[in-house]
């Protein structure tokens, strides 16, 4: 199907000719080409405004309907399932786990374009599906990739700003920073303090977006390589995925381990709305921030040890384990460990959830990987028996709602596996897979014009006396 017929999309970015980058995109998009052929921002700008329409009547029709109430315990107990945010990217089921617009980890493990030779999807694939609901073909993707490579070059500060950092300073506090830093390569800023029109945000929340995404790869190996290793790192190769050039950047070249690159990517970029990455980068996207301070205000959640540090708790809690069984790896052993865990007052690491309640589907991928890759691993055998054993303990302890395991349970392990043994820096891998999901959502809520967030609180004296009049009311 091929078209050059002005839909309304082309014609509003004809309108817009003082804008550099609308131009171009006006431009190409008088060429007689199909949606195949299409870049991913030629694709976003054609089908933006008519989900702009959509939310709009969605609005004026439906804006009076109530969706929720809520429960005193709720205000206290972190707004734990209030619907009240909007995210377009995913939905995740308690029982079936995530859904990336509407597809399962085994759907988009088998229909996401993959790279020559490899088994798993790649993470740009995702990125565009987040952002269009579509699956874009193995040219696009790698055109994709190419555009992300070509924006990879960090600015001399933020190279100096990690080269002088302390090694001893944790490698998120360091990835928030160079990510903050970036700032001063902010197209939406500068477009902002010109007086750009609302209309065009999403324009530069885009740029920014892929500008960051594309410079990500190179700040978490700078970290990596910097706190570990000996501080050098390869260049990009322009011709490579986001996944290999990650990989070959850290310093590992064996094929399995970049196919764990891209997977790991995939599985860990999005989770609804919610959690206090996505959250918070949205909600700081929401001030009009720009990407780089949202992204960074996100890994600072992300950094939380009950979000994603969990993965690096889990190592950790692992290798105290290991040392305290000595080779005795039986359930009761490891039974009597978990106890110890729980009764000095600790959570055990990668297990539970806010919103599931089975098995994270990002945890079984994960596991379906390692029984492929090292079934006999010492380390995933482990891994395994806990699984056996914590769901039952940590039913009969009584407290968590999801006595089952989440993300974090086994990343390291995988991780461990290939040679990246060092736990602290875990949660920065996580950080630039979690890009790929809130971006995509910070680029749409500029594109619709999303409000800025200020639910409303209340003190405890306020609650008591909204409480008291409920209750004498009915
Ligand atoms: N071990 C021990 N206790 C746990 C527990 C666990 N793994 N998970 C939950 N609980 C406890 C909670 O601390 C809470 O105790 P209190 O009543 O004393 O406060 C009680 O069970 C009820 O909690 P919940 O409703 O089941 O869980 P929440 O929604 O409050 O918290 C989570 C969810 C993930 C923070 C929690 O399960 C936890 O702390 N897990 C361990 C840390 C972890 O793995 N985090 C990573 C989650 C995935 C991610 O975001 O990356």
């Amino acid at each position: 199907m091929s078209s050059i017929v002005l839909t309304n999309s082309k014609k509003y970015l004809l309108n817009n000719t003082k804008n550099n980058y609308l131009i171009n995109l006006s431009i190409n998009s008088l060429r007689n080409y199909t949606n195949s052929e299409k870049t991913l921002k030629e694709r976003f700008a054609e089908i933006f405004p008519e989900k702009q329409q959509e939310i709009k009547d969605f609005k004026k029709n439906y804006g009076h309907v109530v969706i929720d109430s809520v429960k005193l315990e709720q205000a206290y107990g972190g707004m734990r399932g209030i619907k009240g945010l909007v995210w377009e990217g995913s939905v995740l089921d308690p029982e079936e786990g995530i859904k990336f617009r509407g597809r399962t980890i085994p759907e988009i493990q088998k229909q996401l374009p993959k790279a020559v030779g490899g088994q798993e999807p790649l993470p740009e694939a995702i990125f565009w599906l987040l952002l269009t609901g579509e699956i874009p073909n193995e040219a696009q993707v790698k055109a994709f990739s190419a555009d992300l490579a070509s924006r990879s070059e960090l600015p001399e500060h933020v190279v100096k700003l990690l080269d002088n950092l302390p090694k001893n300073l944790h490698p998120m506090a360091q990835f928030s920073m160079a990510v903050t830093a970036l700032e001063s390569e902010s197209k939406f800023a500068k477009a902002y303090a010109q007086g750009v029109s609302k209309k065009d945000y999403w324009n530069y929340t885009f740029e920014d977006s892929l500008d960051l995404l594309g410079k990500l790869p190179m700040i978490a190996s700078k970290i990596y390589r910097n706190v570990f290793k000996d501080g050098k790192i390869a260049s990009i190769d322009p011709n490579a995925d986001y996944g290999k050039n990650l990989a070959n950047l850290l310093g590992f070249q064996n094929n399995d381990f970049v196919d764990l690159m891209r997977l790991y990517l995939t599985i860990h970029s999005d989770h609804e709305g919610g959690n206090v990455s996505a959250h918070t980068t949205h909600l700081v996207g929401s001030a009009l921030s720009s990407p780089y301070l949202s992204l960074s205000a996100g890994l600072n959640g992300l950094a939380g040890p009950l979000h994603g540090r969990a993965n690096q708790e889990v190592l950790e809690w692992l290798f105290k384990l290991r040392e305290e069984v000595k080779g005795d790896y039986s359930k009761e052993t490891i039974e009597k460990y978990l106890w110890d865990t729980l009764n000095s007052g600790r959570v055990v690491p990668g297990y539970g959830h806010a919103v599931l309640r089975k098995t994270d589907p990002r945890y079984t991928a994960q596991r379906e990987f390692a029984l492929k890759h090292f079934p006999d691993y010492e380390l995933f055998k482990l891994v395994s028996t806990i699984y056996e054993v914590a769901p039952k303990v940590l039913t009969k302890h009584g407290k968590t709602k999801n006595p089952w395991p989440n993300v974090d349970s086994h990343s390291g392990v995988l991780l461990q596996y290939y040679g990246l043994t060092e736990a602290s820096f875990y949660t920065v891998l996580f950080g630039v897979a979690r890009a790929f999901g809130v971006l995509p959502q910070l680029i749409t809520d500029r594109a619709v014009g999303l409000s800025i967030e200020r639910p409303k609180s209340f003190s405890t004296e306020k609650y008591r006396d909204l409480v008291k009049s409920i209750i004498t009311k009915n």
